[in-house]
């Protein structure tokens, strides 16, 4: 299907995550190594599987230290914002910031099980272990979460139809404010429906949308 371009990804983040989120299985027995290296005097919440976090971090190869990303020289040192827990980051990155402070820094060694595995990518060597600084600096309530599903589900009944969810697209198109095609909205929908309405009923429960068992809605 026809995906936004790239410069409306921002905005569409919520949607996108919609579209390809899904449940990583763990064999592994490789574990991270974690270390915290500050933490802010207050803490008033702390990231879960599901939130929509603002970081920056350094990457480094662990064999010879060399850096091969730094988010504070990318993209106009913007930090990156990113979905954690659901596989928008490398699987090591999404464990070793969980229960994480805004303001906390941690720093982490991941086993390439947990990072680019066997081939590697780009940068990355094949069966590189890496090793990342991260400053987590903020937390908001991410696409999955049940205060978003309660935000799409505009009669409260525990269930997206197809009219809730349409409404909730043209919202986030209008909040951008760019001319779209309009058979993009029905493709998306179409496209949403087909990955998340596993049973069929031109549904999608609370179930089916979340991702995350723990999120009792
Ligand atoms: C990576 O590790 C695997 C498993 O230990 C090994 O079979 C493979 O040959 C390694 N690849 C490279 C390029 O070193
Ligand atoms: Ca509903
Ligand atoms: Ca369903």
């Amino acid at each position: 299907m026809a995906v936004p371009s790239c410069t409306s990804i921002t905005l569409l983040l919520p949607l996108l995550s919609l579209l390809t989120a899904h449940i990583h299985c763990q064999s592994e027995e490789e574990k991270i190594k974690l270390e915290v290296t500050h933490v802010p005097s207050v803490c008033t919440q702390k990231s879960r599987r599901g939130d929509l976090v603002n970081a920056h971090y350094d990457g480094y190869l662990a064999k010879d230290l060399s850096k091969f990303y730094c988010s504070r020289s990318e993209k106009d040192g913007h930090p990156k914002w990113f979905v954690l827990g659901v596989g928008q980051v490398i699987k090591g990155l999404d464990i070793a910031m969980m229960e994480m402070c805004p303001g906390e820094k941690r720093k982490v060694i991941i086993p390439p099980s947990l990072a680019y595995g066997e081939k590697g990518y780009d940068k990355i060597p094949p069966n590189a272990t890496l090793i990342f600084e991260i400053e987590l600096l903020g937390i908001s309530k991410g696409p999955r979460s049940v205060e978003a599903f309660q935000q799409i589900d505009l009669n409260n009944d525990k269930f997206l139809s197809k009219d809730e969810i349409s409404n909730y697209l043209t919202e986030e198109f209008k909040k951008d404010g760019k001319q779209r095609d309009p058979s993009m909205h029905g493709r998306i929908l179409t496209d949403i429906f087909q990955k998340n309405d596993h049973d069929n009923d031109g549904l999608i429960s609370s179930r089916e949308y979340n991702v995350y068992r723990h999120d009792e809605l």
